[in-house]
């Protein structure tokens, strides 16, 4: 084994959940790793089960090792080499399942500067993804333990508060992305906003930017912003009803994120925009930190690069073919970081799996969120940190209403970019389309029966058009 010190705990052992973060890893051993390993001299008499045990062991071991204390030889171990105290707080896989080549890693709190995600994800997840023992590897879970979540203000208004904010004390809110993503001018997709807001009954309350839609020449940030939210102001005033905008403040400069977060603010916006993953953890929490009081809306652009894992094996028995870390480590990450609202996907959408996506809303939702029954999952003590608000979108239009709501409950914001402007009688059926599917859903009619008995309605054109079944974007 390349590594100076048993990472493994004896058998039996479990961490104390408030003394060590947990992580829950899968791994598949190469197969040009193994057979090497059977031609060596020292393992030439073993039997291949007994082989591939052992270097499973070995690879769960280098994770501990590489991820806590170890490198891949032995070290000096002399006078004040350090490695009394490495040896003291390394890190120890528990929990082997040989079967389905699955562990645990728990990580005891010194290793770590409990407010420092950036730090943290260097250590537990920074190298381990190069071992070239393994071929494939996923990181299920992170459980944090209290100490650290005491160190993160979690959301400014959550469910709860920006309900107060929005005099919406139940329900789902529903949303639309300007589509072409990008296309619009300023003034033009000002102008949407106000047909949205203002179109039906009035009720329509949000409207987002896209994730590539940023300060262009024919689209500018600062000019956007200000129309839009005086637009929201003036449709308030007229319908009498909340509105908001999901406002696109992504940057790679965060000087600049916090400018326009401010410019959101003084146009009296509750909301600003981030791409929680191209932005980073340090940008989530220095905006969390720093903006002027706003709610954060998490778009998650690119997640699927590091989220997405096709394999037999994603949810524990089969193999694995790829390097992965789950949706529900990064809706865990940002839920403790403080976003107010995050994308997490829908059971419609196309990247949905295993009732992945009913998942995430609990793991953003609940208080003591318990372990998935068939995904490999840790659950989660949340403490003080409150319940975040999450988007479902993605193909979603006025058909999967019903299913949607069923499925992940009232706290969602339910986005429809081509579901609201696709509608083939325009963009004002559209609005009338979704208003009347959230209305006869709260009234507990049946969207079916309602279809059935209203064939002219913007809402059965719209189930003409598309149907009750998702809209899979190839
Ligand atoms: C939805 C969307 C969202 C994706 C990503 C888009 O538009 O605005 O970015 O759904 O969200 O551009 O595709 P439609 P998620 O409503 O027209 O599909 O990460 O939650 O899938
Ligand atoms: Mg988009």
């Amino acid at each position: 084994m390349a590594v100076q010190f048993d990472y493994i705990a004896k058998k039996g052992w479990k961490p104390d959940l408030n003394k060590y973060l947990v992580t829950l890893l899968k791994v598949e051993l190469d197969e040009k790793a193994v057979k090497e390993a059977r031609y060596s001299h020292s393992k030439k008499n073993y039997s291949l089960i007994k082989l591939k045990k052992e270097l499973f062991q070995e690879a769960a071991a280098t994770v501990a090792a590489e991820s806590s204390t170890g490198t891949w030889t032995k070290v000096y171990d002399g006078k004040e080499s350090g490695i009394p105290l490495a040896h003291k707080i390394r890190a120890l896989v528990f929990d082997l399942d040989y079967k389905k080549q699955m562990f645990k890693v728990a990580y005891p709190l010194e290793l770590f500067e409990l407010n420092n995600i950036s730090g943290l994800l260097a250590g537990i997840v920074g190298n381990i993804a190069g071992m070239k023992m393994v071929s494939a590897m996923r990181v299920y879970d992170v459980y944090f333990p209290k100490k650290m979540i005491e160190q993160f203000p979690g959301p400014r208004y959550g469910i709860s508060g920006l309900r107060r904010l929005l005099k919406k004390p139940k329900g789902c809110l529903v949303a639309t992305v300007p589509k072409p993503k990008i296309g619009r001018t300023d003034g033009e997709q000002a102008s949407l906003a106000e047909v949205l807001f203002t179109s039906g009954k009035g009720t329509y309350e949000g409207i987002k930017d896209d994730e590539n839609l940023l300060s262009l020449p024919f689209n500018n940030f600062y000019k956007r912003c200000k129309m839009v939210l005086s637009e929201a102001k003036k449709a308030e005033k007229k319908t009498g009803n909340k509105k908001f905008y999901l406002c696109n403040t992504t940057h790679s400069d965060l000087n600049e994120m916090l400018k326009r977060a401010k410019y959101i603010k003084q146009n009296g916006g509750i909301f600003m925009m981030m791409d929680v993953v191209t932005t980073g953890f340090a940008a989530v929490d220095t905006i969390r930190r720093n903006n002027p009081g706003l709610a954060i809306h998490a778009h998650r652009a690119m997640h699927g690069f590091l989220t997405r894992d096709n394999s037999p094996g994603v949810h524990g028995m089969g193999k694995l073919y790829g390097f992965s870390v789950s949706m529900i480590v990064l809706a865990k990450l940002f839920r403790l970081l403080g976003v107010d609202s995050l994308h997490g996907g829908s059971p419609l959408a196309k990247m949905e799996d295993y009732g992945e996506a009913k998942y995430i809303q609990q793991v953003l939702q609940e208080k003591s969120l318990k372990p998935h029954d068939k995904i490999p999952t840790l659950g989660q003590d949340w403490q003080h940190i409150k319940p975040v608000w999450m988007t479902a979108s993605g193909g979603i239009h006025p058909g999967d209403f019903e299913t949607v709501l069923d499925s992940l409950g009232e706290d969602i914001i339910l986005q429809c970019g081509g579901g609201l402007l696709g509608h083939p009688d325009g963009v004002e059926a559209g609005v009338i389309a979704i208003e009347e599917a959230r209305t006869i859903y709260e009234q507990g009619v049946p969207l079916r029966q309602f279809v059935k008995d209203n064939p002219e309605s913007p809402l059965a054109r719209a189930v003409e058009h598309w149907g009750y079944g998702p809209k899979i974007v190839y």
